[in-house]
């Protein structure tokens, strides 16, 4: 190396020097909080969607100072398990419904129950005290809830007359444990992941699931029926363990709560258009209805609350009331 070389090369690793060392120290002084996250609905259908925009737009918006990882949808953690993963605090956010947790906190499920929009539950108190609550069991906060507005249904593929079960077979969890007992229904408990093998073998003559996302696991094809009206709202969540929840930066709370609450009013303005275009879906897919009506109607309506408010008091004796007194209509 000639001197005029050496000297060339020390100028330029001078002039480099502290452009580089800069922004590493700059990073390292800020650097990104990581958090893990997990789903309880299989990637990419109706249930994950909301979590997956807010994962991304978290992303985006707090790029630097905190960044989600995905580990994955219910192969990696099952979701009946998602509760305590996020309890003990194997994740740090979860995607989830009350009734995948019910073992910890059957009070959660109040919020399908709810014939009270978001907003106001904010106000009135009731997401306070589900938020004590989940705080309290679950060692979890409540972000946002997702799915208000689309109804839950029993889909069969049988004829049925009237509001009674017995003698048919039905693929539940526990959102519609109650009522579908009432009816006299059998039930097996599945999760979503084992819907399609339990119409497929025959195990079960129909399933409840919401108004949506029947056609993303290919359900559809082994579906004849929809039972109307739909009963109750559909509750999906996003939760993040409590503990760490209180070590994260005011700014990174602020921003994971506003991204939620913006998707939470979101859902509330579009899900009835989306619920409508999934019925004409359905019935292009030669789907038909069964809708009860007068007095069939009313039965179906008033066991499918009755029922459940039932169950959450009997399991909850103590802030089931509570909630109800909040909750309900
Ligand atoms: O049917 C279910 O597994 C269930 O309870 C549910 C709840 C919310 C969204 C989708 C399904």
């Amino acid at each position: 190396m000639t001197l005029r070389h050496a000297r060339r090369r020390l100028l330029r690793a001078t002039a480099l020097a502290p452009a580089l060392a800069l922004p590493a120290l700059h990073a390292r002084a800020q650097s990104p909080v990581t958090l893990r996250a997990a789903s309880a609905f299989q990637e990419g259908t109706a249930f994950a969607k909301p979590f997956e925009t807010w994962m991304t737009r978290v992303n985006e918006q707090g790029a630097g100072k905190v960044r989600i990882q995905f580990v994955g949808g219910p192969r990696a953690i099952p979701p009946f398990e998602i509760g305590n993963a996020i309890r003990t605090g194997v994740v740090d956010l979860a995607n989830t419904t009350a009734s995948f947790y019910t073992n910890l906190a059957p009070e959660a499920d109040a919020f399908k129950l709810t014939q009270r929009p978001m907003d106001e539950l904010r106000r009135n108190g009731g997401w306070e005290a589900m938020n004590r609550i989940l705080g309290e069991k679950v060692n979890a906060v409540h972000l946002a809830r997702m799915g208000e507005s689309i109804p839950f249904h029993l889909y069969l593929n049988r004829e049925l007359a009237g509001p009674d079960l017995k003698g048919l077979t039905i693929r539940v969890s526990p959102t519609y444990r109650a009522f579908f007992t009432h009816l006299g229904a059998n039930l097996v408990n599945t999760a979503p992941g084992e819907v399609l093998t339990a119409l497929e073998r025959n195990v079960v003559q129909g399933y409840g699931w919401p108004a949506s996302g029947i056609f993303d696991l290919g359900w559809h094809e082994r579906t004849r029926f929809r039972v109307d009206p739909g009963f109750y709202q559909v509750e999906v969540s996003f939760l993040a363990n409590l503990t760490r929840w209180r070590t994260l930066p005011e700014d990174v709370k602020a921003l994971l709560t506003r991204l939620a609450v913006e998707l939470e009013d979101e859902q509330r303005r579009d899900n009835k258009i989306l619920v409508e275009s999934e019925y004409r879906r359905q019935e292009a897919a030669g789907i038909k209805t069964i809708a009860f009506e007068g007095a069939a109607r009313e039965t179906w309506l008033r066991e499918a609350y009755a029922q459940g408010w039932r169950e959450i008091e009997t399991a909850a004796p103590q802030t089931g009331p509570e909630l109800r007194r909040l909750f309900a209509a």
